[in-house]
């Protein structure tokens, strides 16, 4: 079949919107009618060329929709159900798959590396030359084949484009607040870098019930947002050095400190805001390559550094309870909705994200 779709061609310049060519989905394959997709930060990261990517490809991987056919041996879902897409392709099948941490899939993490489905081939071409699929999902675009793993099926009162968020950047916030860092009740809590998806780190770490959670960036409307979606405090770390600033806040270091930029300076700054005991969180990618030096003898203090990949997503336990908080009122998404862009438009959705101007903006299919 023919779809529209916003094709990245090389880093530095616009996507371009043209139509290829979807397959049909194969065995185990799923294709979905893509309602909304969500435009995250790490797209802006393959066009500015900070992390390598296959090309062409499909960008977009904080998806939703409602299925239009299944390939064989499908059973999870059939035509008609809506679906939040997992951008963690996952085979269900290796070592880390098997212990219940789908996220960090072998085949998954190849496939994504690929731009692939699992099998190592694509599904999209263009004129018999094959198009890559960003994280098997491939989202700003009108359908998507993806694997059926990657599919989780959701109530059909969920509103698709809050579900899209759902995705990306509630997940892998929400998920690193409660699943990577058990944030405690009570606890105390800083948040670098206040987008789309530290937002969600923030209210994560509400919902946990922690008591102070300082938020910091370097726009004060970011910060104001911040606020919003649970924030207590708030450094903007364009007037004051950040790590002194949440250390006299916090009364000498937090619980848990979290980085959601993706630069060696903030993984830095998060480490140095932990407290004794205390724990950074990296949700950020840096650029390929770059390294992060800390002081050796500080571990000594028990302190922990960890990564937070997906938010350690179990997609289809955990994106179904964030559709039920969000239904029950308790876990925001409208407010998360800056903008929402014509996929025609999808070039100045990514310029306003590079400016700041938006939590999120959604492409909408609707
Ligand atoms: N100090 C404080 N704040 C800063 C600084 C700084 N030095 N530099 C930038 N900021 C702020 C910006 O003002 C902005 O508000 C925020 O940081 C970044 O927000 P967004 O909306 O541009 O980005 P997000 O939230 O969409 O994405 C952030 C990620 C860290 C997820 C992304 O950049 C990334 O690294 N993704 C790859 C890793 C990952 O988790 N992938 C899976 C999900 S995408
Ligand atoms: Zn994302
Ligand atoms: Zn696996």
């Amino acid at each position: 079949m023919k779809v529209k779709a916003a094709v990245f061609y090389r880093p530095q310049q616009p996507l371009a919107v043209e139509e290829l060519d979807l397959e049909e989905p194969r065995a185990g394959e799923v294709l979905v009618r893509v309602a909304a997709c969500g435009v995250c930060h790490s797209d802006l990261h393959f066009l500015d060329g900070l992390v390598p990517l296959p090309s062409p490809c499909v960008l977009g991987h904080e998806a939703a929709g409602v299925v239009e056919r299944v390939g064989e041996g499908v059973t999870y879902v059939q035509p008609g159900d809506h679906v939040i897409l997992s951008f963690a392709p996952a085979c269900g099948r290796c070592s880390y798959c098997e212990v219940g941490r789908p996220n960090l899939c072998t085949y998954g993490g190849r496939a994504m590396a690929a731009g692939t489905m699992l099998d190592g081939t694509t599904r999209l071409s263009r004129d018999g030359q094959p198009v890559y699929h960003e994280a098997a999902v491939a989202g700003f675009a009108t359908h998507a084949v993806v694997p059926e793993a990657s599919v989780v099926k959701i109530r059909e009162d969920m509103p698709l484009d809050r579900a899209a968020l759902i995705g990306c950047g509630v997940m892998t916030g929400v998920g690193a607040a409660i699943n990577t860092a058990k944030v405690q009740p009570g606890s105390d809590v800083a948040v670098i870098g206040c987008g789309g998806v530290g937002l969600n780190v923030i209210q994560g770490a509400a919902l946990a019930g922690a008591a102070r959670i300082i938020a910091v960036d370097l726009l004060d409307h970011k910060l104001e947002l911040a606020r919003q979606f649970g924030a207590t405090d708030t450094v903007n770390a364009s007037r004051e050095e950040p790590v002194t600033a949440v250390r006299r806040l916090s009364a000498g270091g937090v619980d848990y400190a979290f980085e959601v930029i993706g630069r060696p300076e903030t993984i830095r700054q998060a480490f140095d805001m932990a407290r004794r005991g205390g724990m950074a969180i990296v949700v950020g990618l840096s650029p390929s390559g770059s390294h992060v030096s800390l002081p050796a003898n500080i571990f000594l203090m028990e302190k922990t550094i960890t990564g937070s990949a997906y938010g350690g997503a179990r997609p289809r336990v955990d994106m179904p309870r964030l559709v039920e908080l969000y239904m029950a009122g308790k876990l925001k998404l409208d407010e998360l909705i800056s903008r929402v862009y014509p996929l025609e438009r999808i070039n100045e959705a990514f310029e306003a994200l590079r400016q700041g101007e938006v939590a999120r903006s959604v492409i909408s299919f609707l």
